[in-house]
């Protein structure tokens, strides 16, 4: 059982970026066996939810005459328009029901700003703005972060990014998440975080 200085991050498992869901993430339910293997080794585990206002500036819907997975500017950057997804205490935004991992502590919900999406879990998308969960693992003395589930070139590469930048060791489990993969935008988040000197493993390397 790892102990209290490593912390086991399950971002996004929800019903939305399953198959089938409103922004389907390929082969995104396959996470959840892995995931819930993988918690009963960790006795600290937090949960994260992305969980957004029916209004929020992220769906293209809002946005007149434009279509989901182009870009558009906002006035803190370049933000992919995504279809709408994981509204606020709907079905799609529940954690897929066979996540099982009941000991997990704390839960994040991030992109609850209307004006401004947050991958990551500990900076919402206009990099100033800290969901807490940094200050919560610092001082609940953990050390050492590993990241799964979805997706992995989006909320598991920004949360990932932010977790080194704060200071952590940072391992992302890559049998453990799934990517969108929109426009070579896996490929690029593993740039990013092999340059940031986060590490990726299989989650039998991490059980054994
Ligand atoms: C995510 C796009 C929009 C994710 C969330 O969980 O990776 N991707 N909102
Ligand atoms: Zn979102």
């Amino acid at each position: 059982m790892r102990g209290a200085d490593e912390v086991l991050l399950v971002i996004d498992v929800q019903n939305d970026f399953m198959p089938g869901g409103a922004l389907a993430v390929p082969h995104g339910d396959e996470v959840v066996p892995v995931i819930n293997q993988l918690a009963l080794a960790f006795s600290h585990v937090v949960v994260t939810q992305d969980w957004h206002p029916a209004t929020h500036v992220s769906f293209a819907e809002h946005h007149a005459g434009r279509a989901p997975f182009e870009m558009t500017t906002l006035a803190y950057g370049e933000q992919v328009l995504w279809p709408t997804h994981c509204v606020q205490d709907t079905q799609g935004a529940a954690l897929h029901r066979d996540l099982h991992v009941p000991h997990a502590r704390l839960v994040i919900r991030k992109g609850h700003h209307v004006g401004v999406d947050s991958y990551s879990a500990f900076m919402e998308a206009d990099r100033v703005t800290p969901t807490g969960l940094t200050g919560y693992l610092r001082n609940t003395g953990v050390k050492r972060v590993y990241c799964c589930g979805l997706a992995t070139d989006y909320c598991v590469a920004w949360s990932a990014l932010d977790a080194r930048g704060a200071g952590f060791e940072t391992v992302v489990i890559d049998d453990a998440s799934r990517a969108i993969d929109l426009n070579g935008s896996l490929e690029r988040a593993w740039e990013q975080m092999t340059a940031a000197g986060v590490l990726r493993t299989r989650s039998v390397d991490v059980l054994r």
